[in-house]
């Protein structure tokens, strides 16, 4: 007999009771592809939804661990659980220091109201955007009432991650110079919330006034992204941040599974995106080698190979 099923309705039950090892358990078996993962995922996916998810982004030391240590801070005082899923982090929460697989918060540790847990991006299995959807789901299904992920940079894989927020806050250090026209490019349109974190430096007023300046040329809409001043050290800020989330909050909306399709359509493209890398890249097909070599002599373009490669991928349920 399969005892897997049963792991799994354990592990719901030990999740239900706020058991840390549980949560920690499941998050490594949806992780890891395991078959309690799945039937894990399963059994609760009726009742996810409940929990809302806040995405911080900005570039490496901007203070997204640090402004997120602090903002649990303020959601603690108004009672919510919240758990932290931090991505491919280069320097831990707070301070502390990276455990195996977790991150060490000074400030919450011994909280039994917050669960932090890091996710890698190198060596893992199937795709960062996959992990992380699947780690909401988790931390939803064990209550936590808010789940905040921060991502590290600008790049295409943190628009996607972040399309699996309900309220994208963009956190832009001062000083940045040109490379905000970089971070214009990608993040800057998806964020709901901008933070002028590290205000507490004197080029804070010239960042504040570039974004303002940008955000004048957006569209009208019916939410406009507030630009807030954090000095997430200290704190100052982070009440009025707190705020503006639930104001987004109030404004936008609670039914993200329902009602945002175009925002659905793109996590099913990156999650589609991931099992089609993970097919091309880490099996080894007859086909597609021939494939290769075909592309390397001429015989194809790359469009007619790539084609062709999701022909080879399509068929390959393995
Ligand atoms: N002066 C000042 N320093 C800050 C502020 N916020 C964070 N820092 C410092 O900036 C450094 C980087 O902070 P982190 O919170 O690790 O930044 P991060 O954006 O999470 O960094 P990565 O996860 O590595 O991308 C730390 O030394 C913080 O103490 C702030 O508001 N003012
Ligand atoms: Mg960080």
């Amino acid at each position: 007999m399969d005892s897997r099923p049963d792991l799994a309705t354990a592990l719901i039950a030990g999740m239900a009771a706020g058991e840390r090892r549980a949560i920690a358990r499941a998050i490594t078996a949806v992780e890891n592809d395991w078959a309690e993962g799945a039937a894990l995922l399963r059994a609760v996916y009726s009742d996810l939804g409940r929990a809302r998810v806040l995405g911080i982004t900005g570039p490496p030391g901007a203070g997204k661990s640090t402004l997120v240590n602090a903002l649990i801070g303020e959601l603690r005082k108004q009672g919510k659980r919240v758990g932290v899923i931090a991505v491919d982090p280069s320097s831990p929460i707070s301070g502390g220091a990276v455990l195996g697989d977790r991150i060490r918060m000074g400030d919450h540790t011994a909280d039994e109201g917050v669960f932090i847990r890091s996710l890698a991006s190198r060596g893992h299995l199937g795709g960062l955007c996959r992990s992380a959807a699947r780690v909401v789901d988790v931390l939803d299904a064990a209550g936590f009432d808010l789940v905040i992920l921060e991502t590290v940079g600008a790049g295409q894989s943190e628009v996607e991650i972040a399309d699996i927020a309900h309220t994208r806050i963009v956190v832009c250090p001062p000083g940045l110079g040109d490379d905000i026209q970089a971070i214009k490019a990608g993040i800057l349109e998806i964020a709901d919330i901008f933070v002028v974190n590290k205000s507490d430096s004197p080029l804070a007023d010239r960042t504040e006034r570039e974004l303002l300046a940008m955000l004048s040329l957006r569209a009208e809409a019916a939410w406009v992204p507030p630009v807030l001043r954090t000095v997430a050290t200290t704190g100052v800020g982070v009440q009025r941040l707190a705020e503006a989330i639930e104001a987004h909050h109030a404004q936008v909306g609670v039914d993200f599974r329902g009602g945002a399709l175009p925002r659905l359509k793109r996590v099913l493209a990156s999650l589609a995106a991931d099992e089609l890398r993970a097919r091309i890249v880490n099996r080894s097909s007859p086909e597609l080698e021939a494939l290769c070599l075909a592309l390397r002599q001429g015989e194809l373009d790359y469009r007619e190979a790539a084609l062709r490669a999701l022909e080879i991928a399509a068929a390959d349920r393995e």
